[in-house]
């Protein structure tokens, strides 16, 4: 009589410090790292548009280049926060070759390499006058954030982003650590397609960060 409700509070007791660890995993494995968030990343925008419901043949149709990327590597988009390289020194052109920028240069093994492949990646609409957002989950700060755009007439759905496509807009100072980062950025005469590059030097160690972001200049 009085053990049955003696042992549903350990069994209460015994759940709720399960999931308490659970949760705890789970915020470590999140709260590492970090990506631009708007205009979203490739990985990060696949992780947004189908995180939960990847498994969607529709999405071979509506959104054709996260569904090459998600059978790929699905990891890549569980981890869309793990997309860095480690003790570059700054030489970034030397570690990634031509071609495997949106990727890290094959970081993780090549996780990301289905970042790299040309298609017609879903673009958000921006003007000419437009701002970045990378979202720092780890808090790590920021030595310095560099944003390139790709060069007039560079064609995402057919090119992979090479060092000389690109044009340098801007280099920031640091940034203390926080969950967010913004640049604000100004091109002029932009129209069409576009791929933002961003780099981000992380301030606790020498761990670097690079995203292609898709865009659409409207104006
Ligand atoms: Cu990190």
């Amino acid at each position: 009589m009085h053990a049955r409700p003696r042992r549903w509070a350990f069994r209460l007791t015994a759940l709720l410090s399960a999931s308490a660890a659970c949760l705890v995993a789970w915020a470590g494995a999140a709260n590492a790292h970090g990506s631009v968030v708007d205009p979203a990343s490739r990985n990060y925008g696949c992780w947004l548009r189908w995180g939960s419901d990847f498994q969607n043949p529709s999405m071979a149709q509506q959104d054709p280049m996260c569904w090459q990327a998600w059978q790929a590597n699905p990891n890549a988009m569980w981890n869309w926060n793990g997309l860095y390289r480690e003790y570059l020194g700054g030489n970034f052109q030397a570690a990634i070759p031509d071609g495997t920028l949106c990727g890290g240069g094959h970081a993780e093994n090549g996780r990301y390499d289905a970042m790299d492949v040309p298609g017609d990646w879903k673009a958000a609409n921006i003007r000419n006058n437009f701002t970045i957002r990378l979202w720092d989950q780890a808090r790590h700060g920021a030595d310095y954030l560099m944003v390139y755009v790709t060069k007039p007439g560079f064609d995402p759905t057919r090119q992979k982003v090479r060092w000389s496509d690109l044009q340098l807009l801007a280099k920031t100072g640091r940034y203390a650590p926080g969950e967010y980062y913004t640049v604000n950025l100004s091109t002029s005469g932009r129209s069409g397609r576009a791929v933002i590059y961003t780099i981000w030097q992380a301030s606790h160690m020498d761990q670097t960060f690079f995203f292609c972001s898709d865009v659409n200049f409207t104006s």
